[in-house]
């Protein structure tokens, strides 16, 4: 029981919020494993991208100065982690400036 217990309790915690300012890849795998879709549903539903993602700019992601943005620049939740494969169109796994600007 304790172990149920304990469950309800972490999700409970889990807010939209929550979701969408950690990343949280790893451990809504982990409960989805443990606990079925429906936490991970509603995580999905809560981290769909922001509008203001699309007003994104190299320089804002930019952590290495290079002036292109990897997978790893780029956090989790944002809507170019969800379209990255699309914004990269030669496929060398990195958003250049004029990939970004494509997108937009
Ligand atoms: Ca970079
Ligand atoms: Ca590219």
């Amino acid at each position: 029981m304790n172990r149920f217990q304990l469950l309800g309790l972490t999700l409970l915690a889990m807010s939209p919020a929550v979701f969408s300012q950690t990343e949280n890849t790893s451990e809504s795998t982990q409960i989805q494993a443990s606990t079925g879709p429906v936490t991970v549903n509603s995580s999905q539903s809560s981290t769909l991208p922001n509008a203001s993602d699309y007003a994104v700019q190299i320089s804002d992601l930019d952590k290495n100065g290079d002036g292109r943005l990897s997978r790893r620049e780029i956090p989790a939740t944002h809507a170019l982690t969800f379209e990255f494969r699309l914004v990269d169109r030669n496929h060398d796994g990195y958003i250049s400036a004029t990939e970004l600007a494509n997108w937009k």
